[in-house]
């Protein structure tokens, strides 16, 4: 049994300050008619891809910060942003948008939706849990920040896993399921969102490959060289640059194993207002831990992978059968302690 899917993580590259929001969805509007000439059937956006990563800055006022935002309830009907759905829905591809929201009642939360073509609307909401970085900025003017703790709330959604129809032929559904027989594996298949610092966190994927998930998809906006963050470990910018990819690179093929999931992983990357540097390294992985495809530029690209979600079958039945050999009765701290709390001395 197959369950092939084409996907394609759509890497944005520098997005200024200044830049107009009609002509960002423009060029991701761009990317989706690459995907639609490759017969690609989803397409994974970025971590806040309408504007530039905000959160380096510091606003001195809320309506100037706002406008890096999404109001309202419904992103597919937001005005700026329509278009893109729109262009999704006629292509019939689904995508993963994420953006900055703020909602009907104030709250800022980093955001992900999922669109579904079939469906013709957002049938996945995912909010980022981890956010990492500060609320008051560095005092050292030379610092870059990472405000997120300032402009976010952490996300109140959990980790939902969902199914997306019209992506895999013969999927086996309610209606059809035929009494006494398994289907693990046969239906509609199961996807999660994370959001880039999310991709760290293993107890984040664990929470998803509990409900089964065969793919998880990612945007991300990771400096290049985020020293004050990152440690105090000399390097040159070349080597935290390095060393910053490698880590992107590390979680993301790590976790997919130990989860035994595919993943797309998406960057806004680039120098954005020629000064801040974020990393490529947009990736599609396997349940094996491979990379299938990855970037090649620092540039509006368009990784492309056909994947078979039934690959996922190996891990989830063997190394990593939960059902079989995982132990919760040891696992304890994981869901009670959320620091660390070192034994005693000697
Ligand atoms: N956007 C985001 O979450 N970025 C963080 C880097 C900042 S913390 C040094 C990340 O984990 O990639």
């Amino acid at each position: 049994m197959t369950r092939k899917i084409k996907v394609a993580a759509a890497q944005v590259g520098a997005v200024h300050r200044n830049a107009i929001k009609q002509d960002t969805v423009h060029r991701l509007i761009n990317l989706l008619s690459s995907a639609a000439e490759k017969k690609v059937q989803l397409v994974v956006f970025p971590e806040c891809t309408l504007t530039t990563f905000f959160p380096r800055h510091l606003f001195e006022t809320q309506e100037e910060l706002d406008k890096y935002f999404e109001h309202g309830a419904d992103i597919a009907q937001s005005s700026d942003v329509k278009p893109l759905f729109d262009e999704a829905k006629r292509l019939t591809i689904d995508i993963v948008l994420g953006y900055a929201e703020r909602t009907p009642e104030g709250t800022g939360y980093n955001t992900s939706v999922y669109f579904s073509a079939a469906a013709g609307e957002v049938i996945g909401k995912y909010r980022k849990v981890h956010l990492p970085g500060r609320v008051e900025p560095f005092e050292d003017p030379e610092a870059t920040n990472q405000l997120e703790k300032r402009y976010f709330t952490p996300g109140d959604l959990g980790f939902p896993a969902f199914r997306a129809s019209g992506l895999v032929d013969d999927a086996v559904k309610k209606a059809t399921a035929k009494e006494g027989e398994s289907t693990v594996g046969r239906g509609d298949p199961i996807f999660g969102m994370l959001i880039c610092n999310d991709r760290r966190w293993p107890e984040a994927w664990r929470t998803y490959s509990l409900q089964g998930a065969e793919l998880l998809m990612f945007g991300y906006n990771t400096g290049g060289n985020m020293s004050h963050l990152w440690g105090s470990k000399p390097m040159s910018p070349e080597q935290a640059r390095a060393e910053a990819l490698f880590h992107s690179k590390l979680v993301q093929t790590a976790n997919s194993y130990m989860n035994a999931c595919f993943s797309i992983s998406a960057a806004r990357c680039g120098l954005d207002d020629g000064k801040y540097d974020l990393i490529g390294g947009s990736a599609i992985c396997s349940p094996e831990g491979h990379v299938v495809a990855e970037a090649e530029t620092d540039e509006d690209e368009l990784v492309v992978a056909e994947i078979d979600l039934a690959e996922c079958r190996q891990g989830k039945e063997k190394t990593f059968d939960y059902a079989r050999h995982r132990r919760i009765e040891t696992y304890g701290l994981i869901g009670k302690q959320t620091g660390v709390v070192e034994p005693d001395l000697l």
